[in-house]
């Protein structure tokens, strides 16, 4: 049946529907795969890799988790000078660098990868108007009170600029993972990235069903922004190495949490088993 044939079936709609769900649970259950559904987007736009996803669909078990290249964007998530450089925001707020910054190297590795693909790469920012003009008054007064009495909108002792603040040095991306031209980055004033932005039309524009996520933090933006790209349907998988939090024991429960339910967030891996699928699938 072709995906117009589904649209177009009547009342009995909602029974195609399970109908795809179980033959996609069934296929699943012989082979291990979790298949690109074509029936749903169409033919592959590129190639089709597989990677393994861990603790799916239980704890202790894992399953290989099927993308089309065409369809799949690389997420980098606020990997900015405020999160895990010095004097910036989290600097300031008295947490260990080393925490946001352990996700550098390994999300450095996934781009030089995926740079050589069609796998597109989008980047998030977080920041704020420079006249705060999209600055909660509550957040404002928390990041003040955290730290040494500088918050968002203020230059702490040593800093390079007004935290968290667009236009400043400290509030962009890392030089060693700075966006290359042509690569979307998308500029939020919040955790999550889809409320206020147009990052859904940048990745509707890109044709992309299936994100791999890596960034700082990870149990803020990262996960505020896969929960809600989960929610509109985009097959998530978070990249556990690629990314870091300000508490290690929140990031251990944040990548967690994305497990429950058989993947009640999306899928887990890390860099080397992504990499090496895309490396002998598509490079
Ligand atoms: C935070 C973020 N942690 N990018 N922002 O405030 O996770």
């Amino acid at each position: 049946m072709s995906n117009q044939d589904f649209v177009q079936a009547p009342r009995d709609g909602r029974g195609t529907y399970l109908e795809k769900v179980t033959e996609a649970y069934e296929r699943y259950q012989e082979t291990g795969v979790i298949h690109y559904p074509e029936w749903l987007y169409g033919p592959p736009k590129g190639e089709l890799f597989r990677v393994e996803v861990e603790d799916c669909p239980e704890f202790g078990e894992t399953a290989e988790l099927e993308f089309d290249s065409g369809r799949t964007a690389f997420l980098s998530i606020d990997m900015q000078q405020d999160f895990c450089g010095y004097d910036g925001y989290v600097d300031t707020m008295g947490y260990d660098l080393g925490q946001t910054r352990r996700a550098v190297e390994p999300i450095k590795e996934v781009l030089e990868t995926v740079r050589r693909t069609e796998i597109d790469v989008v980047h998030t920012r977080e920041g704020h108007d420079p006249q705060l003009a999209d600055a909660p008054f509550n957040k404002l007064l928390r990041s003040k009170m955290a730290g040494d009495g500088h918050g968002i909108g203020e230059t702490p002792p040593g800093g390079v600029g007004p935290l968290l603040t667009r236009g400043h040095e400290n509030w962009d991306i890392i030089d060693e993972l700075a966006p290359e031209a042509g690569e979307p980055v998308v500029d939020k004033p919040t955790k999550g990235a889809f409320g206020n932005t147009n990052i859904d039309m940048v990745l509707n524009r890109l044709g992309a069903t299936h994100l791999v996520i890596a960034g700082i933090t990870t149990d803020v933006c990262v996960h505020t922004i896969m929960r809600e790209a989960n929610d509109r349907g985009y097959w998530c998988t978070l990249l556990k190495d690629a990314t870091g939090a300000t508490d290690p024991g929140n990031r251990d429960a944040a990548i967690k949490s994305v497990k429950m339910q058989g993947g009640v967030f999306g899928w887990v891996s890390d860099t080397e088993r992504f990499t090496e699928a895309v490396e002998s699938a598509l490079v």
